[in-house]
Parts: structure tokens; sequence; C-alpha cells
């Protein structure tokens, strides 16, 4: 493990410790929250704390950026949490995609609640959500593409602290427009890896020559045929003739013909996240 690695673990708790605190404080005004995860990586987005924390109170997982994902890993994964006892679907927020069946799933989680509070005679009311996530995971699109289906922003309401704004949201949902921030699982190198390719800790915290190379090693394992299709690179060529490879390919090249590794670098992780070797995910059951 590099130091830069050993530093950031130590570095993210103490960071978040506050918004832990302010998660379990909000926690109490909620019917239930919504867990963001990123569908390219569904065990290393999820927080390690979170399902202890939230206890029982009722949760949907929301596998997000599903347009960036490997569809039949992300199938798997909605099963393998659905087992553990979840309610999971997959979205893609920026581009709307099943932003109007969260609604439905929510009332499944809250089913026995709703169906008690009818048998007396209570009228039906907004569902108070928040969402939680790791950083960079799309909660704030999420929050406006909710929004955007009719939404009202609500005055302060009493007993609820003065900077919390709750977002109407048609009938259905009452959401606090700040989302809870949890830090990522951080247990070995490769969640590192996975977190750093996807852009969910940012690019300085680890090599950017060690997160290419670990991306390249992975494609070549898992997604070799991609790999070739994007690059026109053979299955026998070692890391550094693929980089060469690529460099010569897109003229990232410094004077004198020289390969300009960094800008290798750069095209690789643009292209994986930006989708342009189709959808990947990183985590295996
Ligand atoms: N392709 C794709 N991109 C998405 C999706 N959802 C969000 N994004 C992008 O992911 C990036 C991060 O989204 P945000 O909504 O800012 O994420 P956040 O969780 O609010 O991030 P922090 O506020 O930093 O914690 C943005 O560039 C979004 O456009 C999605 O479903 N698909
Ligand atoms: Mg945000």
């Amino acid at each position: 493990m590099s130091t830069q690695h050993t530093k950031q673990i130590q570095w993210y708790p103490g960071h978040m410790f506050k918004s832990i605190r302010e998660i379990r404080e909000k926690l109490k005004l909620m019917d239930m929250v919504m867990i963001l995860l990123d569908a390219r990586l569904p065990l290393s987005s999820m927080n390690p704390d979170i399902l202890k924390l939230i206890k029982q109170k009722p949760a949907i997982i929301l596998l997000n950026k599903m347009d960036l994902a490997d569809d039949d890993a992300t199938n798997d994964f909605i099963i393998y949490f659905k087992r553990q006892g979840y309610l999971a679907m997959k979205i893609d927020a920026q581009n709307k995609k099943n932003i109007n069946q969260i609604a439905n799933l929510a009332k499944v989680a809250l089913k026995e609640q709703l169906a008690k509070e009818r048998a007396k005679g209570m009228q039906e009311r907004p569902i108070k959500t928040m969402i939680l996530g790791i950083p960079n995971v799309g909660k704030s699109t999420l929050i406006n593409a909710l929004a955007n289906r009719k939404a009202t922003k609500t005055a302060n309401r009493p007993g609820v602290t003065k900077a919390q704004q709750w977002i109407k949201l048609g009938d259905t949902f009452e959401l606090l427009d700040t989302p809870g921030v949890l830090w990522p699982k951080f247990e070995d190198e490769k969640i590192g890896y996975h977190l750093a390719i996807t852009g969910a800790i940012k690019d300085h915290i680890l090599p950017t020559d060690e997160i290419v190379r670990y991306a390249l090693h992975f494609l070549k394992t898992y997604y070799l045929r991609r790999l070739i299709d994007r690059y026109d690179i053979t299955s026998d060529m070692t890391y550094v003739e693929m980089l060469d490879h690529v460099g010569e390919k897109r003229g990232a090249l410094l004077k004198g013909h020289e390969i300009d590794y960094d800008r290798v670098y750069q095209i690789i992780l643009s292209d994986i996240r930006g989708g342009q070797l189709g959808g990947i995910t990183f985590d295996r059951q």
C-alpha cells in the first residue's frame, strides 16, 4: 500500500465524523432513506457503516450511473441486494432513467407503515426522505432529477433546523435537499483503484500511472474484446506496449516522437469514465 493511500485512510474518517453525526440527527426526521451507490462499483461505493447507522429505518438502494456500468453485472447486483433483504433498482440520474419508478419502490419499502396509517384513518402524506452516498456518486443530480417533477421548495418547517430545506415532490416525497455525504469503503488497494478510476476520489490521491496500470490490467482480464476494439491492441502486448500503441494511435507524442505518457493516461481514463469502452463494472461479487 502506498503512503498516499495510508494517509487517505486516516484522513477520511476524521473529515467525515461531523457528517455521520449530522446524518444520525437527520435520520430521526426521515420515514426512509435512499442509499445511492455507483452501479460500476456497488460494493466499493457502499459505506461500511451505513447499514448499521440506519438500523431499522426503511431503505432503498439505488444503483446510479447504470449507463456506465455493465448491465448484466448491474442486474446481478440488484439480485444480490434483494437476497440481503434490500429493495434495489438501477437508475441513470443524469438522463433521468427509471427516476419515476423510485416513488413506487419507496412505497414498497414503507408498505407496513403506510398500511398502518391508512388503517388508523390517517391521510396520505409525503414520504420524508434523504439521499445518502459517497462523493461524486450523483446525489445532487438525483435530487435535481427528482425535483424536476414539479418541485416546490418548501419554507423552513417548524421544528426543523433552519438550514434544512425540504423539497416537496408532487404528493410522494418530501426530500431533504442537502444529501448525506458518506465515505467509501477503503479496505484494500483494489477498492482504492476502483474509486479512483471512477472519480469517487480525487485524481492526485493515488498516482495516475498506477491507476491506469490497474485499469488496463483489469480491462485485459475482464473486457479484453473492448480494449482490442477501442485501441486496436493485441492480447499479447505488455502494459508499456499498450501505452505506446495508444500514444501512437492518438498522437499523444512529445517533441522527437516520444510518447507523452501523461496524455495517454488521461486518454485512457477519460475513455473509461466517459463510457467509451462500453459499460464496465469493477466490483465482482
Ligand atoms: N453518466 C452518468 N453520470 C452521472 C449520473 N449521475 C450523475 N452523474 C455525473 O456524476 C458527476 C457527479 O454528480 P453529482 O450529482 O455532482 O454527485 P454528488 O454525489 O452530488 O457529488 P458531491 O456533491 O461531490 O458529493 C456529475 O458529473 C454528474 O453529471 C448518471 O446516472 N450517469
Ligand atoms: Mg453534490
